[in-house]
């Protein structure tokens, strides 16, 4: 333990007190102790060797003192506070103790002292023990499942916790949930999507989530669950859901009691309302703070607690009105409301105006509650962030919410210490990770977990930074080699910028089908319509002028001295240029560089390094598991690729647009492109792409109600041997299969068996198959046939012939 020497601890592991925590967290050094202690005792030095052979123990300070009288364990632990004492080599036993106020705190400390051996293996406890203490008191997830077992806006399989209409029999996942939910300080997890919720509120679903409930409780996860405000009609038969109506709130009351009988730690409700189609207050005149107070009141008596969701809109607006603006949706309605709710409600806002967008500026609300609780919900699920099969790890850019500085009242206001409710003396607030959890990994790519684990640090201590937390991550889940971790953790540092520059830079947000997949690009789905989501972009210029003097107003929503920067274009910062201000293409940013040319150079960029990737994970082939390897390496060719398909979109997309070329002559512009619309072809038939810019010069061909088609290339180009990439389309249903011959000459067959988004070709399923190798001669015919299979029709945009 000492400074210098490798970190050892006592193997004789005790919990001083029976409850199931503090069982748990026993149960959790024993499991470790294998790679915590050191297999080798032969190869031990004498130190660790005595410290092995003393004891570590584990409980509440109460039960510490009563056991260990000398021990001098501090009296002023918080409820979810750790403290690591170790009483160092002058005393003759050894002694570790891992010491929380409640068991929850014990827990944990047990999983701090198992993060350790990882990421600090040298580094001494202090002489006074290490303390710990979470930054906010509420730290969960929510998440998105479905009573059928589906998950809204979830990538990793089926739900843990339902399906067919009840909670599945194996909880064992569940456990594991909790466990790892556990290991990283989060002490809360709403189990049911925001929408339809009311499903889950029958007598008879409500007694199953009590096993849910059972299963994470050792761990210290509280579940809650999220409700619909029209239960008490539609489930209660009421004739009403007005939230002042006294027999709605009795239906609330008998509710809630009826929980608590069955799960007696139960968190509390999570309410979208009046929102994207969810019934709502409004129906009666009545404001969130009515609603929230009715369930508040219903929850109060039980140590329950409202989650309000501020992600309140109206997605009718009017495109053609210039006033018109969802990003004001929030701020206008919860404002007024100020003070007005009771004190076991907190206002959960999302951490940006819009929704979960590559990039947004911090919402202004959380400046303008100061009487009101607030917590900020992130999305770990990676919505408009590549859903997964794209590296995005977004610690950098929740960080740089955090520390966003309101400049509330002209004073220093971290959006960290109002969500914490230290800025405005706030009993309750915290973080909520919209995680969406499923069967497959948890997050479905390996990768994708940084992210969860990042959410329950920064929730606990939001200075951390990012790269530390990356760093941590990866030498507890891939390996403490010093390769491997630098590696690991620049990939993960550079992703969210990538991806921001290949979809969506300069506040633009994701240029993505924002009606319909949310994931590849589609720059005018943003556009005229009600949902809000408007870059309005038009042949002179791009952006959305949010300001007060002539846009929306948006801006005066912030504290003045914030308003005051993003007023002005040239004191906005460059990445939100376009989310505040309409300029021309032609408009210069602050290194001289014009939005158009940024446009492009972004794009090209991002793509570019998302291709290094491949190469940086390459570097680590041989110092990886295997396993893990050889997952993560098609991940990252497909993003590869994906990216081109968002840089050529995009790109193609603002050069026709603006009509302004791209200096360095790329955008548009592919000159080794063999196009499928070219080719010779048979029983393919040419399509129009929809949207035009999701394919090479917005063409493609489909064989449909064909057995099999074929597109043959003349090759005019010089001798050599090259890469080939074959661009197609990959999509949802079925598997079509391709066959690659030159000149005779089988090359390659592959099957398009992924399943992407979308039902019919474009850039949610465009994807790229990669043929290594290729000896070509002038004068060469390239051939490829396409077998179409259950609705896929083998749909081809190009072959492009890359020098190898
Ligand atoms: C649960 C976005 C998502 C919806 C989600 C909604 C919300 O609009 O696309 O799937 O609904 O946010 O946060 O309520």
């Amino acid at each position: 333990m000492k400074g210098g020497a490798r970190f050892f601890f006592p193997t004789a592991v005790r919990a001083l007190g029976h409850d199931a925590i503090e069982q748990a967290a026993i149960a959790e050094l024993n499991r470790n102790l294998g790679s915590l202690a050191g297999k080798d005792a032969s190869k031990m030095s004498a130190r660790a060797k005595e410290a092995l052979s003393g004891q570590t123990v584990l409980g509440t300070t109460e039960e510490i003192e009563k056991s260990f009288p000398d021990v001098p364990v501090p009296n002023d632990l918080g409820p979810e506070d750790y403290w690591i004492w170790w009483n160092h080599e002058h005393q003759e036993k050894q002694l570790l103790v891992i010491a929380g106020d409640t068991s929850k705190g014990a827990l944990y400390g047990a999983f701090e002292l198992l993060r350790r051996p990882a990421t600090a293996p040298y580094k001494a406890l202090p002489m006074e023990g290490l303390r710990g203490s979470p930054a906010m008191p509420i730290r969960w997830t929510d998440e998105w499942d479905n009573i059928d077992g589906s998950i809204e806006r979830g990538y990793a399989g089926r739900s843990i916790f339902f399906d067919a209409g009840h909670v599945r029999t194996d909880l064992v996942p569940v456990t594991e949930y909790a466990r790892l939910l556990a290991s990283i300080g989060i002490n809360g997890c709403n189990l049911n999507n925001v929408n339809n919720a009311s499903a889950f509120f029958t007598p008879e679903m409500l007694k199953e989530i009590a096993r849910i409930a059972d299963a994470m409780r050792p761990y210290g996860v509280r579940v809650s669950l999220s409700a619909d405000i029209a239960s008490p009609q539609k489930l209660g038969g009421l004739s009403t859901f007005d939230p002042l109506d006294p027999a709605v709130q009795k239906w609330w009351n008998d509710k809630v009691r009826e929980i608590y009988a069955l799960i007696p730690d139960f968190g509390g409700f999570t309410v979208k309302a009046d929102s994207e189609g969810q019934p709502g207050p409004a129906s009666y005149g009545r404001s969130p703070a009515d609603a929230a107070n009715t369930l508040a009141a219903a929850l109060a008596p039980h140590g329950g607690v409202v989650l309000y969701r501020a992600f309140v809109y109206n997605h009718h607006l009017d495109w053609t009105d210039p006033k018109a603006d969802r990003a004001r949706a929030a701020y206008d309605i919860f404002h007024p409301l100020d003070g007005k709710f009771e004190p076991n409600v907190i206002i959960q806002t999302k951490e940006g105006p819009i929704d979960f967008q590559a990039r947004e500026p911090v919402s202004p609300l959380f400046g303008g509650l100061t009487q009101t609780n607030q917590a900020m919900e992130l999305q770990i699920t990676q919505e408009y962030l590549g859903q997964q099969r794209h590296l995005v790890y977004i610690a950098p850019m929740w960080k740089e919410v955090l520390d966003f500085d309101m400049r509330v009242n002209g004073e220093p206001t971290p959006v960290k210490q109002i969500i914490s409710g230290r800025t405005f003396h706030r009993q309750l607030g915290g973080m909520i990770g919209v995680a969406c959890v499923g069967q497959n990994g948890w997050l479905g790519s390996p990768l994708a977990l940084a992210n969860l684990y990042a959410f329950g640090r920064l929730a606990w201590n939001p200075d951390l930074k990012p790269e530390d937390i990356a760093a941590e991550w990866t030498q507890q889940t891939i390996s403490t080699d010093a390769a491997v971790v630098n590696t690991v953790v620049n990939m993960l540092m550079q992703s969210w910028p990538a991806y921001e520059n290949y979809t969506g830079p300069l506040g633009l947000q994701t240029l993505t089908d924002i009606t319909g997949s949310h994931y590849g690009p589609n720059v005018e789905a943003s556009e005229h319509n009600g949902w809000g989501q408007w870059h309005k972009a038009d042949h002179d210029g791009v952006g959305f002028d949010r300001t007060v003097a002539t846009g929306t107003g948006y801006i005066g929503q912030y504290q003045p001295e914030v308003a005051k920067m993003y007023e002005s274009a040239t004191t906005t910062p460059d990445n939100l240029l376009l989310f505040f201000h309409h300029v021309p293409y032609t408009y210069k940013l602050h290194d001289g560089k014009t939005v158009i040319q940024y446009l492009y150079d972004s794009h090209y960029d991002g793509a570019e390094r998302a291709a290094q990737f491949i190469a940086d994970w390459n570097s680590l082939k041989g110092k990886l598991d295997p396993a893990l390897y050889s997952d993560m390496l098609p991940r990252l060719e497909y993003q590869a690729a994906h990216a081109i398909v968002w840089r050529d979109a995009i790109t193609q997309y603002f050069l026709k647009l603006s009509g302004i070329p791209d200096a360095k002559g790329r955008a548009g512009h592919y000159p080794d492109r063999l196009e499928a619309e070219d080719a010779r072809l048979t029983s393919y038939k040419v399509i129009d792409v929809n949207p035009w810019e999701d394919a090479s010069r917005g063409k493609a061909v489909s064989c449909v109600g064909q057995p099999s088609c074929s597109a043959t290339f003349n090759y005019t180009g010089r001798l050599g041997t090259f890469d080939l990439a074959v661009q197609y389309f990959d999509l949802q249903s079925g598997a079509a299969k391709f066959a690659l011959s030159i000149d005779g000459r089988s090359v390659d067959t592959w099957s398009a068996d992924d399943h992407l988004p979308s039902s019919h070709p474009n850039g949610d399923n465009s994807t790229r198959h990669l043929v290594h190798h290729v000896a070509l001669r002038p004068g060469d015919s390239i051939h490829l046939e396409g077998i179409p299979d259950a609705g896929d029709p083998a749909a081809l945009d190009y072959i492009e012939i890359l020098q190898h």
